[in-house]
């Protein structure tokens, strides 16, 4: 099922006058341990904001949540690292918990238990894998009051109105008194954004790249990579950092039973990376039928940890 709709999206991006690929298949196997590698970028300031925020701030954001005894609901949780700093924080100021850890990957939230276990043993943690699209579900017959975390700035790759629609989807799953975690990337200067997404090493142009090294791997594509370039490009009108595949030359390329056109400097838009302000954020909760919302910001200002309750 998987390569069937991985086919359809990548005929139906590259049918379109303006050719699009969408940046969920960044992440086969190669793709996600380049991406491990943009992670580690001094460019891609991020994941270390995100991290500061949860070393100095937690048990501030702990200390928001309502509830005595709640469900903490992760959306692609990953490895947990990070989350477990939260969670010790929440369990430190004596709120009864369980984690409930949802990733694509079975593996992952493996690595993921027995991380978190290792540090909290008495903490109760219900693994979930599949899509989080169907995964979300479980939690409607669970009675206990919720909070649902996305972090990692990944609410930043759904474009425009997605963004509100999948927020408003998370909010349908909530009952009055829940709150939605997010790790949010802020508007800064243009300068420090456009870096991050055109590091001087070009592990951001591999990770682009990828995609079509991917599209020929599976589906057996003759794309020449050596004639296309990464171009990553930040505009402060709207906040959208945008990756786009350059063709450098006029070039015809086979997928399947399919021949694609391109001129020479035509692109392919392979990701929007959208960033808020603090005002945009207020502005998203209400939109997604929230309440109330808080930030909690690094000391650069440079990223959000955005709580909003239902
Ligand atoms: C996963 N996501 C939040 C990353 C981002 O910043 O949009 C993916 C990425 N693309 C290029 N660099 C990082």
């Amino acid at each position: 099922m998987g390569s069937d709709s991985f086919i359809n999206d990548v005929i139906w991006g590259l049918s379109d006058p303006q050719k699009h690929l969408p940046s969920k298949y960044f992440y086969d196997e190669k793709g996600s341990r380049i991406f491990q590698e943009i992670m580690q970028m001094e460019e891609y300031y991020l994941p270390k904001c995100e991290m500061e925020i949860l070393n100095k701030q937690s048990q501030k954001i702990a200390m928001e949540i309502n509830h005595d005894e709640f469900d903490i609901i992760e959306l692609g949780a990953g490895d947990g690292t990070k989350t477990l700093i939260f969670l010790e924080a929440v369990m430190n100021i004596g709120k009864k918990i369980t984690y409930i850890p949802m990733d694509i990957s079975e593996e992952i939230l493996k690595v993921n238990r027995q991380h978190i276990l290792e540090r909290l043993p008495d903490l109760s943690v219900e693994v979930l894998p599949g899509d989080y699209f169907s995964t979300i579900r479980a939690i409607e017959s669970r009675p206990k009051p919720r909070l649902v975390m996305f972090m990692g700035s990944n609410i930043g790759n759904f474009p425009g109105e997605k963004a509100i629609e999948f927020i408003r989807f998370v909010n349908d799953y909530l009952n009055p008194g829940d709150y939605f975690l997010m790790g949010v990337d802020l508007k800064k200067n243009p300068h420090v954004i456009r870096a991050a997404y055109n590091d001087k090493k070009g592990i951001t142009k591999k990770f682009n790249l990828n995609l079509l090294e991917r599209i020929n791997r599976e589906l057996q594509g003759d794309f020449n990579l050596k004639a296309f370039e990464h171009y990553g490009v930040y505009n402060p009108l709207d906040g959208a950092a945008l990756s786009f595949l350059v063709s450098m030359e006029e070039q015809d390329v086979h997928i399947a039973d399919h021949t694609f056109h391109f001129d020479q400097y035509e692109t392919i838009h392979t990701e929007v990376s959208q960033k808020y302000s603090l005002k945009d954020l207020d502005q998203l909760a209400i939109k997604t039928g929230f309440s109330w919302d808080r930030h909690f910001t690094d000391r650069m200002g440079f990223y959000s940890l955005s709580l909003f309750r239902k």
